[in-house]
């Protein structure tokens, strides 16, 4: 056992990013390991029920999957600036913006990863030394073959389809745009320190927009306020940081949402609810019949949903509508003046429905979701 947290995971991975930013931001004592192919595929998997990253060992030798209850398990115990806004609408929001960064950018990041082959080396350099450390190049290249065929094995269901290229090139230009317009404004989604919100968004950006080697030259260099924004998650200044935790910098006074973040909120409200609800009507059938407890599929059939000025397919997620879940938890927890500050909020989005979203409770198993119980299984 070790007195300090041990991370699982690789740079290159999504969700990694996204805990690791989080760890240094908290200044969690802890070791990083670039997962290698035993862990992975055998200690993993025994542990959670799953080969994935990233999974966080705590010092009691608790082995922690998904990168929202490993954040939720290390901001309970661990002092210094709360990544939750106190007040309720920024806290809804920022757990609204953690699933949708969660979610619907993952066809994005895979797009922009997998289309583009000089990303590749990268991958393979990287994954090669972590899979198999200390073995000869040519078989780390071969392992790398192997797991780089399965990710590739994904893209369809994701949404990544050739035919969809162009409508996610625009509505990317678009939105990345709308970000670096932003983060000119504010160092952080909702003012001078990072919440959830940030660092659900952040998993995008860190491994792969801001650091495979298209998109980062083609996508985020254009955009220097974005930039500079995945830097400063990716690397909190050690002095900045622990100044923040005598004296927490400010989020936006009044609960206010940055007018910047209003197009991002309408694009959420008119694109990724119409994804939740899809998701939510074949989880709902499927239940119909389902073995009670028992994990639903990883994936469903398609959802067509809007995207920009146009219409986009991707597979439905379960797992997608337990993100939704932890947003609605939120809602249901504050306060009846509370709520209505929310409501008001969603409806200036174009988002209300947001609250008619009525999915059947759901527990986590590894990367899949079952019906029932009321926290993760
Ligand atoms: N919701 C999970 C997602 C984890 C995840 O999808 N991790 C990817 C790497 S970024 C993975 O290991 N994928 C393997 C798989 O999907 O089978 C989290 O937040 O940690």
């Amino acid at each position: 056992m070790s007195d300090v947290y041990t991370l699982y995971g690789w740079h290159l991975s999504y969700f990694t990013g996204k805990a690791l930013c989080y760890l240094r931001y908290k200044q969690v004592p802890h070791q990083h390991k670039a997962v290698d192919m035993v862990t992975l595929g055998w200690r993993i998997q025994r542990k959670t029920g799953t080969a994935v990253m990233p999974v966080l060992v705590t010092p009691e030798g608790a082995w922690i999957n998904d990168s929202s209850l490993i954040i939720d398990h290390v901001e309970a115990l661990v002092p210094g600036p709360s990544i939750h806004p106190a007040t309720p609408v920024q806290r809804f929001a920022s757990y609204l913006m953690e699933a949708w960064g969660d979610e619907w950018w993952v066809p994005m990041a895979m797009h922009t990863r997998w289309t583009y082959p000089e990303n590749y080396a990268l991958f393979e350099r990287e994954a090669g030394r972590a899979l198999l450390p200390g073995l000869p190049g040519f078989v780390q290249r071969r392992a790398v073959r192997s797991v780089a065929g399965k990710l590739r094995d994904m893209l369809p269901a994701v949404g990544v389809r050739p035919g969809q290229f162009a409508l996610m090139d625009a509505w990317m230009a678009d939105m990345l745009d709308q970000l670096d317009a932003h983060f000119g404004q504010h160092r952080f989604l909702f003012g001078d320190r990072p919440t959830l919100g940030d660092f659900g968004l952040v998993g995008t950006f860190y491994g792969h927009l801001g650091r495979d080697p298209w998109p980062a030259r083609e996508l985020i260099a254009p955009r220097p306020q974005l930039r500079a924004w995945i830097d400063r998650m990716a690397e909190p200044a050690p002095a900045a940081a622990a100044a923040d935790a005598v004296r927490p910098p400010a989020l936006l006074d009044h609960d206010r949402i940055p007018p910047t973040l209003l197009p991002v909120f309408q694009a959420i409200a008119r694109e990724f609810l119409p994804l939740l609800e899809g998701i939510n009507r074949q989880v709902r059938a499927r239940l119909a019949d389902w073995p009670a407890g028992k994990s639903l599929p990883r994936r469903l059939a398609d959802v067509e949903v809007p995207m920009g000025a146009g219409r986009f397919r991707r597979a439905a997620i379960p797992y997608t509508l337990w993100m939704a879940q932890r947003t609605l938890d939120v809602y249901r927890g504050l306060q009846p003046p509370e709520k209505a500050q929310v409501r008001a909020w969603l409806v200036a989005i174009g988002g209300e429905r947001l609250l008619d979203l009525d999915i059947p409770r759901l527990r986590l198993h590894g990367v899949r979701v079952a019906a029932g119980g009321d926290g993760p299984a």
